[in-house]
């Protein structure tokens, strides 16, 4: 039986986001494309099976495929990164963070992440985030001049607050950052150190990307960004944290995982092995350099003067216009993209003066530099002709003109 046969509203509106997402050109630096196989697995009888516990040491019954499925997942993985170990359970980003944090801090203990205005995460110990109302969350930044991490910033609050957890990585962040010296200021203090990759999985994975597994304790993870897998999570770590990391996540602050989703980032992760994901993860940051170099072009400014990832920075200030007026602005002329803070933001989060564009989801549609340049003329004819209805027609038409050229998860449908 189909879902539309039984609940059309569901149906219909899953239909629409299938067009939405075939018609729009996405820019969101978090969000991808799967593969038909990852929509497989996650749809699959995996779904239905409990399976607390890990492989081998499960508190049901029946979990024998299950265990092979959780085992290549946790074997990828290790793979994959070089890391020591891998727990695969995790159901987000955030559960993977905050399992480490229960791992290895006491409610009060102090935590040193990035700041959220300065392109950290909620989950680095925002003060709306569980992590900074349990925690003593402090938070480092950026310099002035460069926007690059403030490592003095950073080792002076770390001999300051002797925090127990130092984090490293962002939401919104163009620039490579120096694990090494990360390792350096944890290991002064005495302190562990958690580097969040959500973002830039992928690159690392394609070694596009300096990677941060020799340098720390805990590499937390999301499997669905520049990863290119299902919506999850995942922690990988040395070899000594097994135990506690393990309990931390079951049964610390999760119960049955969900293995359908697990099955799905086994696939992810053996696809992120082929040769064909490097070029992916190449093209991701050409891509990424022709959209910056179209924006400077265009007379934009960016947040640092480029990038070295998948995703650039947009200072709207010189273009009248806020973050979230440019985010709804492109949204009606088929364009979607966030709003982002830039570093010493003057608005509020719920306005900021950027707009963060990222290019993995364009790239797996097959786009290239050429379109990049497209892409960032279109926005900014968007962005100069805000009250313009013909002209913002004319983007419309060219939007729809160069999704049409990629198509996407051609022959789905949930309404036939
Ligand atoms: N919301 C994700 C992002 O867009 O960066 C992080 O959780």
């Amino acid at each position: 039986m189909r879902i539309y046969e039984i609940d059309s509203e569901v149906a219909q509106a899953m239909e629409n986001e299938l067009e939405r997402q075939r018609n729009r050109l996405e820019l969101i630096a978090s969000e991808n494309f799967v593969k038909d196989p990852i929509l497989e697995a996650q749809g699959s009888v995996l779904t239905n099976k409990y399976a607390e516990g890990y492989p081998n040491r499960r508190y049901y019954g029946g979990c024998e495929y299950i265990d092979v499925v959780e085992s290549l997942a946790i074997q990828r993985a290790k793979e994959l990164f070089g890391a020591e170990g891998a727990n695969v359970q995790p159901h987000s980003g955030t559960q993977a963070n905050f399992a480490v944090y229960f791992a290895t801090m006491s409610p009060g203990d102090t935590l040193l992440g990035m700041d959220l205005n300065a392109g950290g995460h909620l989950s680095h110990g925002s003060p709306v985030s569980v992590t900074g109302k349990y925690f003593n969350a402090v938070h480092y930044g950026v310099d002035k001049e460069t926007e690059l991490i403030d490592f003095n910033q950073v080792e002076d609050m770390a001999n300051t607050y002797r925090p127990k957890v130092i984090v490293a990585g962002a939401s919104c962040y163009p620039r490579f950052i120096d694990f090494e010296k990360f390792e350096a200021i944890a290991k002064s203090v005495g302190a562990i150190l958690m580097v969040d990759i959500a973002h830039i999985a992928g690159l690392i994975a394609a070694k596009v990307h300096p990677t941060p597994v020799p340098y720390a304790d805990f590499v937390t993870t999301t499997t669905h960004k520049t990863l290119r897998g299902p919506r999850g999570g995942m922690v990988l770590f040395k070899k000594d944290y097994e135990k506690i990391l393990n309990k931390s996540v079951f049964p610390g602050t999760q119960g049955g995982p969900l293995e359908h989703v697990i099955a799905a980032k086994a696939i992810a992760l053996k696809l992120a092995s082929t040769s064909e994901f490097i070029e992916y993860q190449k093209k991701i940051l050409s891509n990424a350099k022709s959209l910056a170099n179209a924006f400077i072009k265009e007379g934009y400014r960016l947040v640092t003067g480029g990038t070295d990832n998948h995703l650039i920075s947009v200072d709207l200030r010189s273009k009248n216009i806020t973050g979230k007026e440019a985010e709804v602005l492109l949204d009606t002329v088929g364009i979607t993209t966030n709003k982002e803070a830039i570093p010493f933001d003057l608005l509020p989060p719920t306005q900021t003066s950027g707009l963060r564009l990222g290019t993995p989801a364009l790239t797996t549609r097959g786009m290239g530099e050429s379109d990049m340049e497209i892409v960032a003329e279109l926005i900014d004819k968007a962005i100069t002709n805000n009250n313009n209805e013909d002209k913002l027609n004319e983007v419309r038409e060219e939007v729809k003109k160069l999704t049409e050229k990629f198509p996407l998860y051609e022959g789905l449908s949930y309404i036939k």
